[in-house]
C-alpha cells in the first residue's frame, strides 16, 4: 500500500508541476464537451496523457479511468481514476483553485462499489498537497488534518457546485436558494476535489453537489473518510453522481433534513 501511495504522490506532484507551467504560458479551450461552457483544454489531456504513461509503465495490469477519455481495463483488480484538471473553468481563467485528483481504488470503477484505497489531490496553483491512504489518515502536505467540529447547520460554511447545462444549473440554483437561508453561507469554489479536500482539512463544514463524475470525487472522498468526516447519498443511496454530501458525521442529518423537501432527486 505504501509503494503504490508514494507512485500516486509522485505522479500527481509531477502533473501539477506540469499544469502550472502550461497555465503560466497561457491556456486555450481545445475543444467544448457536454455544452459550450463545459470545456477542456490541451493542458488537461497533456497532464492526463503523463498520468497514464508513468502509471502504465509501473502498474501495467492495473485500470485507469480518466476525465479526458482513458479507459484501461486492468487485470489486477486495482483502478486509478483520475482528473487531470479538476476545476478547468478556473484553470482557464487562471483562478488558483484547480487540482490534480488521482484516486486507486480496488474493485470495479463504480464509486457505489469500489474500496477507496489511496488518494491525492494537489492544488496546482498553490502546490497543497493533500492525501490519504485507508486506514492511513488524512494529510495536506504531511502535516494531519481533521474535519471541523461539528456545527449546528445554521452556522455551517457549506461548499457546492453546479452542472455546465444551463436548466439543470438554474434548477441547482434554485435549491442554494432555498438552502442559503439555513446555513451561514455557502462557498461556490468551482473543483470538486478541492471542496472536498476543504471538508477534510476543515476549511469547509460540508459540501455538497449534484452530477459529480467519478473523478471528481474518487480521491478527495477518501480524505474526507480518513480526516474523520462521511459522505452520504441521495435518500440512502451510496454517494455518488446524482448526490453526494461530506460533512461531520454529527451534521449530516440536519443538512440532510434541510435538503430533504427540495427537488435534489430532480435536478
Ligand atoms: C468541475 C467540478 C465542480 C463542478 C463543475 C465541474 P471539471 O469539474 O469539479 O465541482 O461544480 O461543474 O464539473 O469539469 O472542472 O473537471
Amino acid at each position: 500500500m505504501r509503494e503504490l501511495h508514494d507512485l500516486n504522490v509522485s505522479i500527481a506532484v509531477e502533473a501539477a508541476e506540469l499544469a502550472r507551467a502550461r497555465r503560466r504560458v497561457g491556456v486555450a479551450v481545445a475543444a467544448s464537451k457536454s455544452s459550450l461552457v463545459d470545456i477542456v483544454t490541451e493542458a488537461d489531456r497533456e497532464v492526463e496523457r503523463l498520468v497514464v504513461e508513468r502509471l502504465r509503465t509501473a502498474r501495467p495490469d492495473d485500470g485507469i479511468l480518466g476525465e479526458e477519455g482513458t479507459s484501461i481495463p486492468g487485470t489486477s483488480g486495482l483502478t486509478w481514476v483520475i482528473d487531470p484538471i479538476d476545476g478547468t473553468v478556473n484553470y482557464l481563467y487562471d483562478i488558483p483553485a484547480y487540482a490534480v485528483s488521482i484516486g486507486l481504488v480496488e474493485g470495479e470503477p463504480d464509486p457505489s462499489t469500489w474500496q477507496p484505497l489511496s488518494g491525492v489531490v494537489v492544488n496546482a496553483a498553490t502546490s497543497e498537497r493533500f492525501e490519504a491512504t485507508r486506514g492511513g489518515g488524512a494529510t495536506l502536505d504531511g502535516r494531519p488534518i481533521r474535519v471541523a467540529d461539528a456545527v449546528p447547520a445554521a452556522t455551517a460554511l457549506v461548499g457546492t457546485g453546479f452542472g455546465y447545462d444551463a436548466g439543470r444549473r438554474q434548477r441547482q440554483a434554485a435549491i442554494v436558494q432555498e438552502l442559503i437561508g439555513s446555513v451561514r453561507d455557502i462557498r461556490r469554489i468551482g473543483a470538486a476535489a478541492l471542496d472536498l479536500a476543504n471538508v477534510a482539512s476543515g476549511r469547509l463544514n460540508a459540501y455538497y453537489e449534484i452530477g459529480l463524475q467519478p473523478w471528481d470525487f474518487a480521491a478527495g472522498a477518501l480524505l474526507v473518510e480518513e480526516a474523520g468526516g462521511s459522505l452520504h447519498g441521495w435518500q440512502g443511496e451510496a454517494p455518488g453522481s446524482r448526490f453526494l454530501l461530506a460533512a461531520h458525521p454529527q451534521m449530516a442529518a440536519e443538512l440532510l433534513e434541510l435538503l430533504a423537501p427540495l427537488p435534489v432527486g430532480d435536478v
